[in-house]
């Protein structure tokens, strides 16, 4: 089979800008919205944003596929429409795989049900993964990228929701965020859901390339390659991760009066119980969680009732159903910490 382009492989739209793009707007304390406003999501663009016209555009769908298909954004807008509200978070920097940068959103998205669409294709024995094909080109950190290309396990689709959105919180989707049309892998870090999207391709196999993977590849620990695991783990599911809203950095608190600490909280397979510190990591208590609806991210709290005047560390950390927890440092989906002063 071949990786190759197929015939009606477009010609690049205008990029503008023709280099990389990444506005970061909300700090976690800004973050009280349950849903962000699509004018407050951080945009990110490895490559610059390429404005595409949709009037040529066109959706190929083929590889291991019983029927290739051709869609435009009309035929896809005649099927039946899904809205889903998601949270969508960067991964941080591929170059700094261990650096949290908690940029975090929840999102409603409307699109087409990525798997209904497949089933549609027929999906042909021997597929194992779905690559996807951004409009954007170039080159990042000094390597050429023909287009932004990656890859997800089919069997991510079992757990449903993946789909192919035209619309964000209810309105055209945004040329800076995939106009006019991007996937959306709900529970799998932002870099999986492509933007500008023009081919899904079936394959047997992992797609190569800069953003499949050589960048977005974890290095696993000794002990999990002694037991067998790979030794580069896609950065695909979400681990469990949460962010104190409020109180907000610097907030001055009166010794005695209570307060509510709250936050988000959320992971590839929801978040179990999420426990928050007022000593800095020395103790933790368990905060009410709302359940999971979907694949939303899910508030937390615990009133608080400061006793000690002076500056203090709050930290939050989640829990996933199988006890997998932010570790305190050294990962992407570190504890958040928040000082306060208490007078
Ligand atoms: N085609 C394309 N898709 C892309 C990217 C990109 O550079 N090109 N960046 C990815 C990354 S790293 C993230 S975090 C999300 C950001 O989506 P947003 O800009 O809509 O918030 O898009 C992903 N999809
Ligand atoms: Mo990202």
């Amino acid at each position: 089979m071949s990786s190759h382009p197929p015939a009606g492989t477009p010609v690049r739209p205008p990029m503008e800008p023709a280099s990389g793009v990444r506005r970061i707007k909300l700090a976690p304390h800004q973050t009280a919205a349950r849903v962000t406003g699509a004018d407050d999501l951080f945009v990110i663009a490895h490559l610059g944003v390429p404005r595409v016209d949709p009037a040529p555009w066109s959706l190929t769908i083929d590889g291991l596929v019983q029927r290739a298909l051709t869609l435009t954004l009309a035929d896809l807008k005649a099927r039946p429409k899904t809205t889903i509200e998601a949270v969508h978070e960067c991964c941080g920097s591929p170059m700094e795989p261990k650096t949290p940068t908690r940029r975090v959103a929840n999102l409603t998205w409307g699109g087409v049900d990525l798997a209904a669409l497949l089933d549609e294709a027929g999906i042909a024995p021997g597929a194992r993964f779905l690559w996807s094909y951004g409009l954007d080109g170039g080159a990042f950190a000094g390597t050429p990228c023909d287009w932004y290309l990656k890859d997800l396990p089919l069997e991510r689709l079992a757990a449903g929701g993946a789909l192919l959105a035209y619309e964000l919180n209810g309105a055209p989707l945004p040329a800076e965020h995939g106009f006019p049309l991007r996937l959306v892998v709900p529970g799998y870090y932002g870099t999986n859901s492509v933007k500008w999207l023009w081919r899904l391709q079936l394959t047997d196999r992992r797609a190569e390339g800069l953003f499949a993977s050589q960048l977005y590849n974890d290095a696993a620990d000794p002990e999990e390659i002694a037991a067998g695991q790979p030794e580069r783990r896609p950065v695909w599911a979400i681990a469990p991760e949460s962010i104190i809203v409020a109180p907000a950095p610097d907030a001055v608190l009166a010794r005695g009066e209570a307060v509510e600490i709250w936050g988000w909280a959320w992971s590839f397979r929801g978040v179990a119980r999420v426990e928050v510190s007022s000593d800095g990591g020395a103790s933790f208590r368990e905060a009410t969680l709302e359940p999971r609806r979907g694949w939303q991210w899910q508030r937390f709290s615990l009133s608080w009732q400061p006793e000690r005047r002076g500056e203090t560390l709050l930290a939050a950390r989640a829990f996933d159903g199988n006890g997998a927890a932010q570790p305190l440092d050294g990962a992407r989906n570190a504890v958040h910490t928040v000082r306060v002063e208490v007078r």
